[in-house]
């Protein structure tokens, strides 16, 4: 593909920073560049790959900033087009003249991710590897960017291509069969086929159970605390984070909206929600609190139920404790530094803590890294899906399974065969060899701009 207009974008994030890097790509990415920069040598004459210094000038020949210039020439760019780099001094100014400058000189404002959809559409890289481009400015943590990283480098896109050339060297030997019907599919041919369609389906069914790990830890583990109002569930909230992030009173129903915040426990990323107390709801803002607390507590991963020692255990605080038995959770038994009315042998296992002082506190986050080792730890092998590549494993398998149904069933071979290509084609769809423009707008929409 070649692109007709050049793309400018800001690489790096505006704010007070060291430098700022400025990417152009396109075919007037060079002639540009030559327009723009004064030093020894015109960017369209350096060598490829190669660095300049100098200074980005305006139209009337007045410096804008002093700059390291690269040159990265087609086909042997990211992008597979003629690329300039230019590094300037970082903050606010600098970059945004220099972009501006290089937009009056015939540039266009790049779209998010369109540097990768560029590298996608010139065969510079598929699409699962385009995606990890992405995963890899967002990862969170050192686990979900390694991750990334691996899918950059084609680990994904190997295995994929592995279970392609099987089923495809299956499909040519089906239509061979077909264009010869005299003969019947010989019982060698028959269960060769079998063979293969079952080694294809296992080997997709082991990739579609990484996406649940890698879900778990490209987007973290998402804790809901509840309990009922008062028992301080804001305390522990903000204990847990580091800092006073959300308001704690004696009153009860001090919290209404669910607050949010992110963090890391040792590689961990968890998403931690404080949320309104579950039990009363005289008026309608109450109510809907309660609603957006138990919507929390339904979709979280992991809930820690806050009970107050100080107090006898309420019809509510047993209401709650029955309601999260059924998924994963811990009892937090909050308040250890008041004098105990709770009868704390009524609950399973609860970590004693305080979160006014501190107490426990270390022994709770023990328990969460054990819970997120579990749900996340383990994944080793190099890739784990993403959900738009679980759902075409899902739909291949379908494929697969109807083919496989045919071939026992002594169905016509060109129903084979055309499950056979469906196969092929959702499995294309993970690599982008056979993708609609819309799925691609959705996949580089969730790019930031310069990527
Ligand atoms: N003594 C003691 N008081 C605590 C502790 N944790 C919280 N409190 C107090 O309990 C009261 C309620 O705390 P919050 O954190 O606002 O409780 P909450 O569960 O978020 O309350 P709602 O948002 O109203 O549901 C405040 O006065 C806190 O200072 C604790 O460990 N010990
Ligand atoms: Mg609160």
């Amino acid at each position: 593909m070649v692109s007709e207009d050049t793309i400018a974008a800001l690489a790096t994030t505006p704010g007070e920073s060291a430098v700022g890097v400025i990417r152009l790509s396109g075919p007037q990415a060079l002639a540009i560049a030559d327009e723009v920069f004064r030093g020894h040598t015109k960017p369209s004459r350096a060598r490829d790959r190669s660095v300049l210094h100098g200074e980005v000038v305006s139209e009337d020949g007045t410096s804008l900033d002093e700059v390291l210039l690269a040159v990265m020439r087609r086909p042997r760019s990211f992008t597979g087009e003629d690329v300039v780099e230019i590094s300037c001094h970082g903050g606010m100014v600098a970059p945004r003249l220099i972009l501006r400058r290089l937009i009056e000189c015939g540039a266009r404002l790049a779209e998010p991710g369109e540097f990768t959809r560029r590298a996608f559409l010139n065969g510079k890289i598929d699409l699962a590897q385009a995606e990890a481009v992405c995963d890899i400015v967002r990862a969170a943590n050192e686990k979900a960017h390694r991750l990334a990283l691996r899918q950059l480098k084609g680990g994904l896109s190997l295995r994929l291509a592995r279970i392609e050339r099987v089923l495809f060297e299956r499909l040519i030997e089906v239509e061979a069969e077909i264009d010869f019907p005299e003969e019947e599919i010989d019982e060698a041919n028959r269960h060769a086929l079998m063979e293969s369609l079952d080694a294809a389906g296992k080997q997709l069914r082991v990739l579609l159970g990484t996406e649940e790990k890698g879900r778990y830890l490209k987007n973290g583990l998402e804790v809901a605390i509840v309990g009922r109002a008062n028992v301080g569930k804001s305390s522990l909230f903000n204990s847990l984070i580091g800092r006073e992030r959300v308001i704690v009173s004696p009153l009860p129903g001090t919290t209404r909206d669910t607050v949010d915040a992110r963090f890391n426990l040792n590689g961990f990323c968890l998403n931690l929600h404080d949320t309104a107390g579950l039990g009363g709801s005289d008026d309608l803002i109450e109510a809907e609190a309660v609603r957006r607390s138990l919507a929390c507590l339904d979709s979280c991963d992991v809930a820690l139920v806050v009970i107050d020692v100080s107090e006898p255990l309420s019809e509510a605080d047993r209401d709650i404790l029955r309601e999260v038995t059924k998924k994963p959770h811990l009892v937090v038994a909050n308040k250890i530094d008041l004098p105990a009315r709770a009868d704390l042998g009524l609950l399973k296992q609860p970590i004693k803590v305080s979160a006014l002082r501190g107490d426990g506190l270390e022994v709770l986050l023990e328990h969460l890294k054990e819970m997120a080792r579990e749900k996340i730890g383990g994944l080793e092998m190099d890739v784990a899906v993403s959900e738009r590549h679980a759902q075409c494993i899902r739909q291949a398998l379908e494929a697969l399974e109807r083919a496989s149904q045919a071939l026992e069933g002594g169905l016509s071979l060109e129903l084979i065969a055309a499950d056979l290509r469906l196969a092929l084609d959702y499995i294309g769809e993970i690599t982008g060899k056979k993708v609609t423009s819309e799925v691609l707008d959705e996949i580089f929409a969730r790019f930031c701009i310069g990527k």
